[in-house]
């Protein structure tokens, strides 16, 4: 069918003005012909953004990974679908075909079946970037469980945190991980989270690092032995479109992690289209996408999208530091990888580094390169179009979201004109609006404002877990009957996107959303502090990094500084992770509050990135004499 590949600009053009036009039409036409229904669907769409309510496909019935692996064992059956690159260069690589995946797969549903898990339950995955994270993902779509991956970075009060949100009853994880020299403990913070996680009933432990843990009696299970003596067949369980699929975590503005809900049928719909079209996806081609499958990116771009497209694709444990800034590039040569999909931090991070590294590897095999988290600076596309791509990769710069569960604003490779640190154009039936502060659409273009999007698309999160209140307020409150994203957005003059970044309190670290007020809530534990505030400056390589501004209790001000400084970020290491440190932290006497005491972030953001030309009127605030000394002392 010709609407599943675009091949040129016109015809994305008139792809595009049909999914707008009869986008339920559209959407069938996509379902019906590239995916294995049990049952096919009674009606396409229904929508309601004021409760709000989506759902696709009602009435139909399927199971994901009959359409991400089954129906891909006649004709692809040796092909590799998983191709797992270990941490360390020297342990060989593992392809994992179609039909390994399918043994192992079922294998995994039956051990947990055999714990007891069924339809409807969840279950936390916490591992690291192994076969066992991707097995154990599709294990549960598999027999209906909802998995709750947690990237294996964070602490354990941050995975209890999640764990108990949405009621687990079952953690995934390893003895330990390998990142880099390093090696991590993971059993033990699960250990340490489990203390306050009554509702887990079971552990299943997979080894990988080979550390002498503690196994919990009555509660602890190593895996492989269970693995050994289960099935290779497994029923997959008839789902319905809208039942959930998984559950996954977003840093949101308040304390509390939001648990996005994504269901079944549109989702999947939804990452197999744009997988195919947003990498001009072939046959024979070796897909790698360097993201966590810890984050959406790799649950939409290295599990289901490409799989349910019979791809592919690599999984790569370690980090691109080690052993040395080559790692990348040496694996894009060994593999041929055809499809390169990073984040912008991790290109700035290898640019600094020289293009030494990158001379040493044949690139020739990449076609095309993405990029995805944050907004993409100019210095570092070149740098990725020249050296990675060699001007003849085309980059698509990819903007979506945890809740919007596939991309959202993106160039066609080959098909769309690039323009540095333009996402460019809409993707196929997505329909976005740039509002006003007064909450009206700003027509036309060479316009910026809120991006909002105006219609459902299939792939859209249904749901906050436990707080439907939280979704609406959260995202279809701000504009009526619009989805509001939390990003600034300008369109140009031909009517192109460029992300300008949060207008919220989320601030993007190395590509990871950190809300200031967990990180605030994790500093304020500490006995000395008695207020703080964290804002982003900018950062050659993170993008942002973060800058607290502490005020200290009458005793912390006898205390060494410096002493205090290394204990708060011991703090926030504990309570979210060490990817949520401060980077600066600036003792000082008050922090600027508005009358009504709104912390005014505005005025620490402009200090904290030095440039306090313009701090606008700060007379009107309850305590203007702070700034001046804030100011003063500045980092
Ligand atoms: C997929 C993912 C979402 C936020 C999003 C925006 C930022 C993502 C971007 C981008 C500019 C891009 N973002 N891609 N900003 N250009 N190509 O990253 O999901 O972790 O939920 O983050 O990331 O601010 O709102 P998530």
């Amino acid at each position: 069918m010709s609407n599943y590949h675009i091949k040129h600009l016109e015809e994305y053009y008139q792809v595009y003005r049909k999914s707008i036009r009869e986008p339920e039409n559209f959407w069938e036409e996509v379902a019906e012909e590239h995916f294995m229904w049990r049952k096919k669907w009674d009606k396409v769409l229904s929508w309601d953004f004021s409760k709000p309510e989506v759902k696709w496909f009602e009435g139909a019935q399927l199971n994901i990974t009959e359409n991400c692996i089954d129906r891909h064992l006649t004709t692809r059956g040796d092909k590799t679908a998983i191709l797992f690159e270990p941490n360390s260069a020297d342990e060989p690589a593992q392809h994992i075909t179609y039909k390994d995946l399918y043994k192992r797969v079922n294998k995994f549903a039956n051990v947990l079946k055999a714990q007891g898990i069924t339809k409807g339950d969840r279950v936390c995955i916490y591992l690291p970037m192994i076969p066992e994270l991707a097995v154990s993902v599709l294990a549960c779509a598999r027999i209906g469980a909802i998995h709750s991956v947690v990237f294996a970075g964070f602490s354990s009060s941050a995975l209890a945190t999640r764990i108990n949100d949405s009621d687990c009853k079952m953690v995934i994880t390893s003895d330990g991980s390998y990142r880099g020299a390093k090696s991590i403990d993971l059993k033990g913070i699960v250990d340490d989270a489990l203390e306050d996680c009554p509702g887990v009933e079971s552990v299943l432990v997979a080894k990988r690092i080979h550390s002498e843990v503690v196994m919990k009696e009555g509660r602890d299970l190593w895996l492989q032995p269970l693995l050994d003596e289960a099935s290779e067949d497994c029923r997959a369980e008839v789902m319905n479109a809208e039942d959930p699929l998984f559950i996954l975590y977003t840093s949101g503005s308040t304390g509390k992690p939001k648990g996005m809900v994504h269901t079944t049928a549109g989702y999947m719909v939804y990452t197999a289209y744009t997988f195919k079209n947003v990498f001009q996806y072939r046959e024979e081609d070796i897909y790698w996408c360097t993201a966590d499958v810890g984050w959406i990116t790799g649950h939409s771009y290295i599990v289901y999208g490409p799989l349910a497209n019979g791809a592919t694709s690599v999984m790569f444990e370690g980090v691109p530091s080690f052993p040395d800034f080559g790692r990348f590039w040496e694996i894009v040569e060994k593999h041929k990888v055809t499809q390169f999909y990073t984040a912008p931090t991790a290109i700035r991070a290898l640019a600094k580094e020289g293009v030494g590294y990158l001379e040493k590897y044949d690139l020739s095999s990449v076609k095309v390169l993405g990029t995805v988290g944050e907004p993409i600076n100019e210095e570092a596309w070149h740098w990725y179009d020249d050296n990675v791509g060699k001007k003849k990769a085309p980059i698509v710069d990819t903007w979506w979201q945890t809740e919007t569960g596939g991309i959202m604003i993106t160039p066609i490779p080959f098909v769309t004109p690039t323009k540095p640190t333009y996402a460019t154009l809409p993707f196929i039936g997505i329909q976005p609006a740039l509002m006003d502060e007064n909450g009206q659409e700003i027509k036309g273009n060479q316009v910026d404002g809120r991006l909002c999007i105006k219609f459902p698309w299939p792939s859209m999160a249904r749901t906050i877990w436990g707080d439907h209140q939280r979704y609406k307020d959260t995202y279809f409150s701000a504009y009526e009957n619009k989805y509001f994203t939390g990003d600034g957005a300008l369109r140009d003059e031909v009517g192109y996107y460029r992300i300008t970044g949060r207008v919220d309190d989320v601030i993007i670290v190395s590509g990871h959303n950190l809300g200031t007020a967990p990180i605030e809530d994790a500093i304020n534990e500490h006995p000395a502090v008695s207020e703080s505030a964290i804002v982003g400056f900018p950062h050659d390589i993170k993008g942002n990094a973060l800058y607290g501004y502490v005020t200290l209790k009458e005793f912390g001000e006898t205390r060494d500084h410096n002493n205090l400084r290394k204990e708060i970020n011991q703090v926030i290491t504990e309570q979210i992770g060490p990817i949520a440190k401060l980077d600066k932290i600036q003792f000082t006497a008050g922090l600027p509050k508005t009358r009504s005491g709104k912390i005014m972030r505005r005025i620490l953001r402009k200090i904290a990135s030095k440039d306090t030309s313009n701090l606008g009127d700060t007379s009107t605030l309850l305590n203007p004499e702070v700034v001046q000394d804030i100011i003063d002392n500045a980092l």
